[in-house]
């Protein structure tokens, strides 16, 4: 309004000034070393790395927000339907590299560095990596916000800003150790904080109930505290696209009102503990992956978020000053998971006794809006709340549950009368001491599409968890999306040699932005030339691991020896415990070995990585015998370089990088039925690297798609797993003799003592192998020794490779969000111009 008024010579004054930077190497080198010395406050000569790396991050974040600042501009003005993905874990890693190649700025800022006296490489290293998520659907939430800003379609990411991300692990003596991940000692360049947008989030007291001035009975939730949340903003740029989506990451801080009252009354104690109870909520990252751990925080971390991201999703809508039946037209929101199911409940909150709608136009708003993406079947992990604790922080949400419970559950009488059981089934609330909210449940009633993440998945959902509930809404709500992942950092970023030579051999750099002109590759296996040109590549690649390794693990591995990997959550339904198991029975074979038949044995590197959740116990354990084997194995004369075993330290996104491209076979071998998808065993197959699987998740589909050729499979299948445990929980059946013999050998104490693993050999007492490794063992063995006999055919195992790569077009992240939002959110992509203004 005030813009108008101005005299046009401040008007052009502002229209010359704001012109965008250019991006020449001068300009770039300017930015570059007045962040050094204004914003950073240093000398121009003589800093270290760091400081060139915060110095060049500036330079890149100036950027980002111009772009960043020019959508997001043009997004108001145009105002389509936007998609909201609400997710309590975002694991991005690092930004700059990722930023400058999505904006097509890294040849250029390499050139730039490179005059200044820096090393790009050593620059990039110096990044920490923003870790806010655990592992799969931490990294899928980062994946798909690539994609979205690459194809272009109007989506915001809404989580919580984390102190202290995922724990750093060291390992002391074998064993994991945890440090806390303080990630912002040194100021986040990559977020933009808005001091300015602030919200008030209640928590507890008590409900009003009122008729109002019609007669209507009418609810006010009268909290008894209330905290602040503050924004924080993550530019993703697209990759070749002027367009740069948002991350809102909200922080929690005391609110100044309640201070004020605290203070006045004189309690300093009290009013300092309520702001240091304000602050907690964002305060840590909860470190379990895949399983629930019930408590009051996260649940408070949950409402916080979720209410917070309605607040302003509702905010932003309300200026467009359309109906409220327009709302479902205008939003779409994902939930990542049951962790933002609340949002379904403050939605209707808000409605209903804010905005003063009836129940049913509002219930009919929040199920055209909402929909809920199902990550995992494992029981421990499907999120229930207590009511007694649920109704202390959230009294009003209570009621509003229960309200849609007894309206769902009459319906369903309705459908299927007199089925007491089918009830009990179905029910929002579990009737247990105390009772339960089951929140996939309430996630699915509050829906308009329930999806899983790989085919074996959602048909599975749709037998099991949620059978009754497909009876009652009928197949077309249950749906598949099956993961990807973003071939910009998972190949051009993280292996660009692989990428160059792609882009080379296709005539194009098209396939980054459209995943199935990889099949071009398949013609080029006759070509003895490009096959050399593939593997040299995957050695240095091999190589570059071997420094990490030599530097993290103390150990010197050859890279002309296989390398087998196994990188993710510890857990026991991912089966490392078998993995290493079947590395002491590939000791105990080399040891019993003649000189003459040493000779013919493929040299291994075993590789393993990953983190255990700091309260679980038995995968604790599989990493502490993982290092014991390793110990031993790594210092005996008569294995030499046949058979090496590291655990690497603090696996992470970024340690991610360095291993995917360097892997010949990598290991997926849940327990058929029990991993929803994995999206790692796309990023190596991708990669040109080949897997050994169970047929699980989306191994099923990248066995479709690449052929059994290129594919080692193993292991029962998911529709047997049943039979399986009842047959040797009530028939007996005997061990594994191979196995047996492992056993054996640790219990004699072959890797220290064995006391320490007698809680983890107890896991396969027959009758209570649950996750079935006795009876996976010897398919699991054989299909090992037929990744060595296949190895050896280095001209076989190259056109594998370059097959599998080939055939990986699916797997792209680009192609699940492109089915997300045309059969689930309903949004189109808005092109945005570059008017060439910050
Ligand atoms: O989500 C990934 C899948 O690829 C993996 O197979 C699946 O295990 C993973 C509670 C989870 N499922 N559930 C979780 C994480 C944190 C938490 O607090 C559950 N993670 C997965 C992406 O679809």
């Amino acid at each position: 309004a005030e813009k108008a008024k101005w005299p046009k010579e401040t008007v052009d004054l502002w229209a010359k000034l704001s012109k965008k930077e250019a991006n020449d190497i001068d300009t770039i080198q300017r930015s570059i070393v007045h962040h050094v010395t204004t914003t950073l406050a240093r000398a121009a000569y003589n800093m270290d790395n760091f400081t060139a790396y915060q110095a060049v991050a500036l330079s890149t974040r100036d950027r980002l927000i111009s772009r960043w600042n020019e959508t997001q501009g043009q997004l108001s003005k145009a105002d389509p339907k936007r998609v909201y993905y609400l997710s309590l874990e975002f694991l991005l890693g690092r930004s700059m590299d990722n930023a400058l190649l999505n904006m097509g700025l890294k040849g250029t800022y390499d050139k730039s560095i490179e005059k200044l006296g820096f090393n790009m490489e050593d620059v990039i290293e110096s990044e920490v990596d923003a870790a806010l998520g655990n592992g799969g659907l931490g990294r899928l939430a980062a994946c798909y916000m690539d994609s979205l800003a690459t194809l272009d379609y109007p989506a915001w990411g809404y989580g919580l800003r984390y102190n202290y991300g995922i724990f750093q692990q060291r390992i002391v003596d074998g064993y994991q150790t945890e440090y806390p991940d303080y990630w912002l000692n040194f100021d986040n360049p990559w977020e933009l904080p808005r001091l300015d947008i602030s919200i008030q989030i209640g928590f507890g007291g008590h409900v009003q109930t009122i008729q109002d001035e019609y007669g209507v009975t009418r609810h006010n939730w009268v909290p008894a505290q209330s905290v602040q949340a503050i924004a924080y903003d993550v530019p993703i740029p697209g990759y070749d696209t002027e367009n740069c989506n948002n991350i809102r990451l909200w922080r929690s801080k005391p609110t100044r009102v309640f201070d004020l009252t605290s203070f006045n009354e004189g309690n300093y104690e009290k009013s300092v503990e309520d702001a240091t109870n304000a602050e907690k909520i964002t305060s840590v990252l909860y470190p379990n992956d895949n399983t629930m751990a019930g408590k009051e925080l996260r649940l408070k971390q949950q409402y916080f978020w979720t209410a917070a991201s309605l607040h302003d999703i509702v905010r932003r809508f309300k200026k467009s000053m359309r109906e409220w039946s327009d709302f479902p037209d205008q939003v779409a929101i994902q939930l990542n998971d049951t962790h933002p199911t609340l949002a379904i409940v403050e939605l209707q909150r808000l409605l209903v006794d804010e905005e003063m709608l009836n129940w049913d136009d509002a219930w009919e708003i929040v199920t055209k809006t909402f929909a809920f993406t199902n990550h995992t079947v494992l029981p421990e992990a499907m999120e229930k709340w207590s009511v007694p604790m649920f109704e202390y922080l959230l009294p009003r949400h209570l009621q509003i549950i229960f309200d849609i419970n007894l309206f769902f559950l009459q319906k369903v009488e309705k459908k299927v009368p007199n089925d007491r059981g089918l009830l009990n089934r179905m029910s929002i609330i579990e009737e247990a001491q105390p009772q339960q909210i089951r929140m996939a449940h309430l996630a699915v009633v509050g829906s308009h599409k329930v999806n899983g993440v790989a085919a074996l998945h959602s048909s599975l959902i749709k037998t099991t968890i949620f059978k009754d509930f497909v009876d009652y809404y009928g197949e077309e709500k249950f749906i598949n999306k099956t993961n990807g992942v973003t071939p910009r950092r998972w190949l051009h970023q993280s292996n660009p040699q692989l990428s160059a030579l792609i882009t080379e051999t296709l005539g194009s750099d098209k396939w980054l932005k459209d995943l199935s002109l990889l099949k071009g590759l398949a013609a080029k296996t006759g070509d003895a030339a490009f096959r050399k040109k593939w593997m040299a590549i995957k050695r240095a690649n091999k190589v570059r691991l071997a420094e990490l390794i030599k530097e993290r693990c103390g150990v010197e591995v050859s890279p002309d020896a296989l390398f087998d990997v196994q990188v993710k959550r510890i857990h026991e339904y991912k089966r490392q415990f078998m993995n290493i198991l079947s590395v002491i029975h590939r000791y105990r074979t080399i040891k019993s070995m003649t000189a003459a038949q040493k000779a013919s044995v493929q040299p291994r590197v075993v590789i393993f990585g990953g983190k255990a959740a700091p309260g679980y116990y038995i995968a604790k354990l599989v990493i502490k015998l993982i290092n014991s084997v390793a110990a031993v194995v790594n210092q005996d004369p008569a294995v030499g370089d046949l058979l090496k075993v590291v655990f690497i330290p603090d696996y992470n996104v970024s340690v991610a990088e360095v291993i995917v491209p360097a892997s010949d076979i990598s290991q997926h071998i849940s327990t058929a039925g029990t991993e929803a998808s994995g999206t790692s065993n796309m990023k190596f197959v991708l990669n040109g690297g080949l897997i050994i699987g169970t047929l699980d998740g989306a191994n099923v589909e990248i066995l479709e798609e690449i052929g059994e050729d290129n594919i080692f499979i193993f292991g029962c299948m998911a529709h047997e797993v049943e039979d399986l445990r009842h047959a040797q929980r009530y028939r007996g059946v005997p061990m594994d003799p191979a196995l047996q013999g492992v056993i054996s050998a640790i219990e004699k104490g072959t890797f220290e003592d064995p006391k320490i693993f007698q809680p983890l050999i107890s896991t396969l007492t027959v009758g209570k192998d649950f996750y079935l490794i006795s009876a996976d063992f010897a398919s699991y063995i054989t299909a090992n020794q037929q990744v060595d006999a296949a190895y050896k055919k280095q001209d076989e195992w190259s056109k594998k490779s370059i097959l599998c790569t080939a055939h990986m077009g699916k797997f792209s992240s680009d192609r699940s969000v492109k089915e997300y939002a045309e059969e689930i959110w309903n949004i189109k992509p808005y092109s945005v111009k570059d008017e060439g203004y910050m």
